[in-house]
């Protein structure tokens, strides 16, 4: 369906149960924020419903406490239609999956190439960087101007899925949403402060014993560091945030293959893949039983960290041909 279609599917309509997929990124609650202030502005009504609390990170956004979590219905709100927003699967909202009835109308708004159409109706746009990008997309259709607090939301979710635009999701359009955003009152610097400036003293500590402990692999094409189980289970630990750590290790010059492996239990080592050569690291996790993005993704060996390193790597030399 197209952008027109989805704009007279909101159109004919007043109260919308708007929700996400579970461990909600930016992008997720970015684009169900800035959605639900375009309804408003249309004199209708948007009820925000995630599984969980939602993360305290983005709480710098305007009116962040209009997000509820499941523990706050006692039962399903009454509405006219639902709108799932950056979720590829139904199963991905979790369990507001059983507030949404299967009489009434879903509206599917999201950008993975996965998606599996599962709404009767499916605005599913790969081209696009985020969701968020797709709301503006449709917030523009429904002749609306974003205000500011709307305007912060849906820029807060491009930024978080094309990493400040320097992903390759980063198109014309993208851009010009932004600077559009940008027009109508997100300050760039503000929100990328509030996002990416509020590491704890332990995260930021964490992050070098992280470089410290990287090692060159196969012939420098991998990069490889780790966090023994010591340190996972330490109470330190307890206050450090990872999120992005083996980007550093990618970062590197002539590194095609990031990993970072976390022992999480005695002889469990977690490893987050990264890549940005030819590797495709959703079949090196694979290989591993988990799986991802191709150049994003995640597996668990079940192994002590010596051996799950050797075990990656030499996977990873198979593939590096
Ligand atoms: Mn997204």
């Amino acid at each position: 369906m197209s952008f027109s279609e989805a704009a007279n599917f909101i159109r004919q309509r007043q109260r919308f149960l708007i929700t996400s997929h579970v461990n909600p990124d930016g992008d997720g609650i970015g684009a169900m924020m800035g959605l639900e202030r375009a309804l408003r502005k249309l004199g209708k009504e948007g009820i925000m419903i995630l599984e969980a609390e939602p993360p305290k990170i983005f709480s710098f956004l305007p009116e962040y406490d209009r997000l509820k979590s499941l523990a706050d219905f006692q039962h399903a709100p009454q509405y006219d239609a639902a709108i799932l927003v950056d979720s590829p699967t139904l199963e991905r909202v979790g369990k507001v999956a059983d507030f949404l009835k299967p009489d009434i109308p879903m509206l599917n708004l999201d950008h993975h190439v996965s998606n599996q159409y599962f709404a009767p109706v499916n605005l599913v746009e790969p081209t696009f960087s985020s969701s968020a990008e797709m709301v503006y997309r449709l917030v523009v259709e429904l002749g609306l101007a974003p205000d500011s607090g709307c305007a912060e939301c849906l820029y807060t979710g491009i930024i978080i899925d094309t990493g400040r635009f320097r992903f390759s999701n980063t198109s014309p359009d993208t851009l010009r949403a932004a600077a559009a955003l940008v027009a109508a009152g997100a300050r760039p610097d503000i929100i990328s402060e509030k996002i990416y400036e509020k590491n704890t003293l332990e995260t930021t500590r964490a992050l070098g014993k992280f470089i410290a402990s990287l090692s060159l692999e196969l012939d420098g094409k991998a990069a490889v560091g780790s966090f023994e189980n010591e340190f996972i289970t330490s109470e330190e630990y307890q206050r450090v945030e990872t999120e992005g750590f083996v980007n550093h290790a990618l970062s590197i010059e002539g590194v095609e293959v990031a990993a970072f492996l976390k022992e999480v239990e005695k002889g469990k080592t977690r490893a987050s893949l990264r890549s940005r050569g030819g590797m495709d690291v959703n079949k090196l996790a694979g290989a591993f039983g988990g799986g991802g993005h191709s150049r994003a993704a995640g597996c668990t060996i079940m192994a002590p960290m010596a051996q799950a390193k050797a075990q990656l790597l030499e996977q990873m030399a198979k593939r590096l041909g």
